[in-house]
């Protein structure tokens, strides 16, 4: 009887003690900072709501460090606040000064809301877009937040990424450093649409940005549709065309006399996406890479990201070389990790992506030794470019090591091509011209993974095993022997392909696969993950990307295959810092569905596949030619 009244008193004891523990942890924002929430004017009238986070001890000056979302900066109210606020705790803990803005049209603030505002590069007296919005917002705080040293810093990660990058550009003086994480860069290549494909995958997320609101709200205005079931490969497969999807964003509603109904109001981001299917105008103007001309090297700029993100690849990396090409003497940064989308944000001590396990505590050390040190040095010390940081430090996925570069891609990387060649091979000279097969089949796409889950955005597939995909007879595969050294990619990968297909439109994916020995010694922290999962000859993927067959000339100007006749389509895939050690195999898979990440091809040409029938969508054969190559950036 003692011993169990002894363990129950261990046990409140013990429960006690973590909640108090969790209490302090989460008690430390409310006993050592201020909130104050003001509305702040903008020069064309529209008030921005701002939440100011100040040290309450006021003995010293701070830098602000400021964050732009449309994920809303809640919660709201007097006496309620952050648990955790800032870049990471450590910033949090040595006292700065940390602001969050709901932005334009967004949750607390005045005005209307627009996907990936386009940047107005000569705007007219009092025109607002979000670089003037950022200039307007950091203009009053540092003349009207208290003890601050004049000094701003922005981060983010994804959205929030977007409006770091947004205010680097014809940034304000006071404007310091910006570390623009994961950032978005153009929705027809981040997101939304991969080289013009759409991420069905990303059917839950539309109507969160979508979703029309007039006036300001500390409550959610948007809902997401019910899929109520969790195959969501079964029930985009049973919806069929996209135009069935219309439905779930009141978009061409017809009332009962088949007349555009008057009582609803579009899902404005599922318009936007469906009556703009080209990179047309629309897009081109929202993209933000082409302005990486207008960040002053006053600013100095750190932009992050995960070589295992799903969502935002293309923003970062193309963020971080068009600042490299325009701004000689910009201090401009790299760090790219072993993460998914976000994840260098996290505290977790064990990292992993999906199934694969990189080490321990590379997120935690990334946040104290690299994100600390970049933020005190550009916005408490001296500032100068001798910051002790590397212009690029990446992590090789393959080696799991972090390695530093004084460039990025390294400059000692050449490029060389390896052929899809017949008999799965894939060899350094080209063997032969011959012609592969397949049925793709549209009433049995290749899944993009063999979850069976619905996902808000699919993450966890960038690093799945693709042994299910190489055992299918509409994926083509191509690897090297076994490995005799250790071969690094760092750099882009381009994909060269020669096809046809019987039909006039088709879609390319091709994925890059590490093929692990399969007498890998069971791994304890991988296998201790996933029972049901062995790292005996896992394929692990590295990289992968898809190129909607209309767009390979031209991503405005879409053109159909003509059948049967051999044609080059070249896909770009992001660049990878990885080595294929000693032992394990390189190998490409080929496909032409990957459902449902990305919709469906119908396969046969038309205008506006968001408009295309059922009629339209047909299973077609599809051929690759063995002169096909891909070329990758290999370290020397
Ligand atoms: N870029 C990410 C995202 C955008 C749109 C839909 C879903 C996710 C992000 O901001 O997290």
């Amino acid at each position: 009887m003692k011993k169990i009244f002894l363990a129950a008193l261990l046990g409140v004891f013990l429960l006690h003690s973590c909640s108090s523990k969790k209490n302090k942890k989460d008690a430390y924002v409310v006993e050592n900072y201020t909130k104050q929430e003001v509305n702040i004017t903008m020069r064309d009238g529209v008030k921005l709501h701002t939440t100011i986070y100040s040290p309450k001890d006021t003995s010293k000056e701070y830098p602000i460090l400021m964050q732009r979302t449309p994920y809303s900066s809640a919660p709201y109210g007097k006496g309620k606040l952050k648990t955790k606020i800032g870049p990471n705790v450590h910033l949090m803990k040595e006292g700065n000064i940390i602001v969050y803005q709901d932005v334009r049209g967004r949750w607390m603030s005045e005005g209307v809301y627009d996907n990936m505002r386009a940047y107005i590069p000569n705007k007219k007296e009092n025109e607002s877009d979000e670089v003037s919005d950022t200039y307007d917002t950091i203009d009053w705080l540092v003349k009207n937040v208290e003890n601050n040293n004049g000094n701003v810093g922005t981060w983010g990660i994804s959205y929030p990424g977007h409006y770091a990058t947004i205010s680097a550009i014809d940034a304000h003086p006071a404007l310091k450093a910006a570390s623009p994480q994961a950032c978005i860069g153009d929705f027809f290549f981040d997101d939304f649409h991969h080289n013009g494909a759409f991420l069905l995958s990303y059917f839950r997320a539309i109507s969160l940005f979508g979703t029309y609101k007039d006036t300001p709200t500390d409550a959610a205005w948007y809902s997401f549709p019910e899929m109520n079931t969790q195959d969501q490969y079964q029930f985009f497969l049973d919806k069929g065309p996209l135009k069935n999807l219309n439905e779930f964003f009141q978009y061409d509603k017809l009332d009962v006399n088949g007349e555009a109904s008057k009582d609803k109001i579009d899902d404005f981001f599922w318009k936007e996406i469906t009556e703009h299917p080209n990179y047309d105008s629309v897009w081109q103007s929202k993209g933000i890479i082409q302005h990486m001309n207008k960040v002053p090297s006053s600013v100095a700029t750190m932009v992050v990201g995960g070589w295992f993100d799903a969502e935002d690849l293309y923003g970062p990396l193309e963020t971080y070389k068009g600042i490299e090409k325009h701004g000689k003497d910009n201090y401009n940064t790299l760090v790219f990790g072993p993460w998914d989308h976000g994840r260098w944000a996290s505290s977790v001590t064990k990292n992993y992506v999906g199934n694969y396990y990189f080490g321990d505590s590379i997120s935690l050390n990334f946040q104290k030794e690299i994100e600390t040190k970049f933020f005190n040095h550009f916005l408490k010390g001296k500032g100068d470019k001798n910051s002790g940081l590397p212009e690029a430090y990446v992590f090789d996925s393959g080696k799991k090591e972090w390695k530093s570069y004084n460039s990025w891609p390294p400059k000692n990387v050449v490029k060389e091509d390896w052929f899809l060649s017949e008999n799965q091979e894939l060899t350094s000279a080209k063997k032969s011209t011959e012609k592969i097969n397949f049925i793709s089949d549209i009433k049995r796409p290749v899944p993009y993974s063999e979850d069976i889950k619905t996902v808000f955005t699919p993450r966890k597939y960038m690093t799945d095993d693709q042994r299910f995909a190489a055992r299918r007879p509409d994926v083509l595969v191509f690897e090297t022997d076994v490995l005799t050294e250790d071969y690094t990619l760092a750099g882009d990968i381009l994909a060269k392909l020669k096809v046809a297909t019987t039909g006039s439109a088709a879609d390319w994916i091709v994925k890059v696969i590490d093929v692990h020995p399969s007498d890998l010694a069971t791994d304890k922290e991988n296998d201790k993950l996933q029972d049901h999962l062995k790292m005996s000859n896992y394929h692990l993927m590295v990289r992968s990307e898809v190129m909607r067959g209309r767009f390979r000339n031209s991503f405005e100007f879409p053109e159909p295959f003509t059948p049967n006749k051999k044609t080059d389509v070249n896909i770009k895939l992001q660049d990878v810092f990885h080595t294929f050690k000693k032992g394990h195999k390189l190998q490409i898979q080929v496909q032409s569905t990957w459902f449902p990440l990305i919709d469906l091809n119908p396969q046969t040409y038309v205008d506006n596949i968001y408009k295309a029938a059922k009629k339209d969508f047909k299973t077609q054969t599809h051929t690759v030619f063995t002169d096909s190559s891909i070329e990758f950036s290999v370290l020397k």
